[in-house]
Parts: C-alpha cells; structure tokens; sequence
C-alpha cells in the first residue's frame, strides 16, 4: 500500500489525489467507499490519449483548466491523460505538431478522447477557421472518425457560443450540429468549471461508459440542478430583499442579485455548490448576477439585465417585513428565518396566508417602473 506522502505524480501527494477522489465521488453523487475504485482505475487506466481541438474560442476554457490556484487539479488532469496534441500547450509546431496529431490518431484509433473547446463555423464550407490548412469542420469530422468519445469543453464548443448569435456570420455550432454517430459529452460553461470536466474523465475512466446526461447533453451530476437552489443569496431572495443597483447599499448588504439581472433561477450547473479555482468564489458570490453561460439559450442571448421569468419573485407573507429603510427596526436575517420556519409549518397544518403585496416604499424607483 503506498503511503499518504509519497506523491501520486509530480506535485500532487497521494493523500492530495485521495482527496480528489474523494470529492470527485462527491460529486458523481456516488457513496463515498467508490472512491477507493475512482482511484484505482485512474492508476490502473492512465494516460489515455487525448487529442484537444481548438476552433473559434478564446481558450478562456483552456486558461480556466490550467489556473486553478490550487495546482492539483491541473496536474492532476494533465497527469491522468496522456495530452497529444494541444495547440496551446504543446511545445512542437508546424510539422512536427501535426506529425504528433498523426501518430497519436493512429496509435489509439478507436480509443482516444477527443475533446473539442471552440465553435465550428459552416459557412462557405467553413473556411473561416483553418488550422494546418485544413477547416475546423474537416478537421473535426476527421478526428471524430477514430475518437471512443468527444468531450466538447465550454459553450462555444457544446453549442456555438458567442460565435453562434445573431446574425452568426460564420454560421457557427456547437459539435453535436455535426458530429451524431459518436458518444459527445458537452461540458459547457463559458469557461467550464475544471472539476466537470475533472469528474468527467475519472468518470469515464472508472465506469467505461457515458454519465447520464441531460437533454443538451450535459452530464447530470454537474448540471442537474439550477445554481439557484444552492445560492448563497438565495435567503434573501425568499426573505425580498433584492440588490438594486451595482455598487448602492443593496448590492453592498450582499442581497440577491435577481432585479439586476441574475439568470440564476434558469441555470443548471454546479458553480454554487463546486465554485472556482479552490478559493471558494463564483461569480454571484463576487456580486455579479450569473449570466446563464453554460445554457444556450440565455448565454449572450438574453441582455445581461433582463429579469428572468420567475415564479412569485416576491415572497409570500411567511416572511417577516424586512427591508433596508427599515434596517435596524426590522428583523435581522435570523428572525426572518425562524419566523419563515414558524409559517412553514402553520401552513403544513393547513393554514392559509394572503400573499402580500410589495409596498411601493420598499423598492427603488426604477423598481416602480419595472412592476
Ligand atoms: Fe468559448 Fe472556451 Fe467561452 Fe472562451 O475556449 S466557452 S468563449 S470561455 O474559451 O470556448
Ligand atoms: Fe442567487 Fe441569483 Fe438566485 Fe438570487 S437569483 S438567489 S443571486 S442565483
Ligand atoms: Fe456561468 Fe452563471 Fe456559473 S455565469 S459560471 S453558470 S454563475
């Protein structure tokens, strides 16, 4: 049995890596014990060959994997695969990276992983991306020949992206627009978080199938619950009291970021519960509304400001009146609670409370125009 200190792969000790795998199983909403098999088949299977695309993108997905703040999920990632080809990353250029690319598609045909970050443009024959002289449609529909899966990395990839609104001028799409004779696996996310896509390969590398995924694609275990659910704010989103403006007393006091815009109540993902870069920060967190980046139809689709459409934004009357001209007369957030528990559970006996309407005083004026 190796011990806790000696190191798994450079930089990452091997009580580091049982972490991860710890909380990979976590995360695959798996019981703990698995985790000893997550590691064992990561040990056992290392070094698949990844082949890693990159089309019409920023690399903000690449750049987001790599700059972790905590080095073990990168090394880890970069130490599990066996990296071929990455544009980015690799040192080879030229002839000598594509000479990479080649031995690698013929070496491991029908087993690599192709992971794909960028849109695919399909106008004129999708000249408006080449790498190599070749376009990204060829280059794809080629390397997804011999691929055993694809993963396409952030939202360009998984549905176009940025690239893809209107009027979308290089006729930009995601790789399930083009490729459907293939397992695909979308983690989208604009970037994605890097445990998605962490939990994604152990996943596939544990249990040699696909993880149960959603209608677009995504895997359930990262994208199976809207972020609002586990939002930090979200008590004082059900207590009313809302951020009004950027910056204004509101949006210091840390309230929900709803009126101004937040996509949260239509999101699935995980950064509310798994966060980014191990510093505990996301972008609500931070106090910018979500702006719904790992779902097509909101991400650069819907105005940053625009309310989403919402079921009973105001809270019922289970709450007690809290509001910032009443702040230090009201009740504080504990109150709110236990008074919100109290009203729970009369209306579990059967009781029925009136919803309350908001009184004009306790919103803004732009608010007044909005309702
Ligand atoms: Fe797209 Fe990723 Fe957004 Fe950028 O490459 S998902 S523009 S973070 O970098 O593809
Ligand atoms: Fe959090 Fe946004 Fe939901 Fe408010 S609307 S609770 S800020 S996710
Ligand atoms: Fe994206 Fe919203 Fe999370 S913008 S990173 S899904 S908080």
């Amino acid at each position: 049995m190796k011990k806790d200190e000696e190191y798994f792969c450079a930089g990452v000790t091997r009580r580091d890596f049982m972490k991860t795998c710890a909380s990979v199983t976590a995360m695959l909403g798996l019981p703990l014990a698995m985790h000893v098999k997550l590691a064992e088949a990561v040990e056992t299977n290392k070094n698949p060959a990844v082949i890693w695309l990159h089309f019409q993108e920023c690399t903000g997905c690449s750049e987001s994997l790599l700059r972790s703040s905590h080095p073990t999920i990168s090394t880890l990632i970069l130490d599990m695969i066996s990296l071929d080809y990455h544009e980015t990353l690799m040192a080879g250029s030229g002839h000598q990276a594509e000479k990479s690319l080649h031995d690698s598609m013929t070496a491991n045909k029908g087993k690599y992983i192709l992971v794909v970050e960028g849109a695919i443009p399909t106008k004129d024959n999708g000249i408006y991306c080449k790498v190599a002289g070749k376009t990204s449609l060829e280059s794809l529909r080629h390397l997804a020949e011999g691929a055993a899966a694809i993963i396409p990395v952030g939202t360009c990839a998984s549905y176009g992206g940025i690239q893809s609104v209107a009027p979308n001028p290089t006729g930009a799409v995601g790789v399930r627009d083009i490729i459907k004779d293939k397992p695909i696996i979308n983690i989208p996310g604009c970037p994605p978080n890097p445990h998605s896509f962490l939990s994604t390969v152990m996943y596939f590398l544990t249990f040699k199938k696909l993880p149960d995924l959603d209608a677009l694609g995504r895997p359930m275990f990262a994208y199976g619950r809207k972020i609002h659910e586990h939002c930090e704010r979200r008590p004082h989103f059900d207590a009313g009291r809302f951020a009004l403006k950027y910056g204004d007393p509101t949006h210091a006091e840390g309230y929900c970021l709803y009126k101004l815009g937040c996509k949260g109540p239509e999101t699935f993902a995980n950064c509310s519960v798994q966060r980014f870069n191990d510093v505990g920060a996301w972008p609500v967190s931070i106090g910018h509304p979500c702006i719904g980046c790992t779902e097509p139809d909101i991400l650069f689709k819907k105005p940053i400001s625009e309310k989403v459409q919402i079921h009973m934004p105001t809270p019922p009357d289970t709450y007690a009146n809290v509001n910032l001209k009443d702040k230090g007369k009201g009740a504080d957030p504990l109150t709110t609670g236990v008074l919100g528990l109290a009203a729970g559970a009369a209306l579990g006996a059967g009781a029925m409370l009136a919803k309350k309407l908001p009184k004009d005083s306790d919103m803004g004026d732009e608010e007044k125009k909005d309702e």
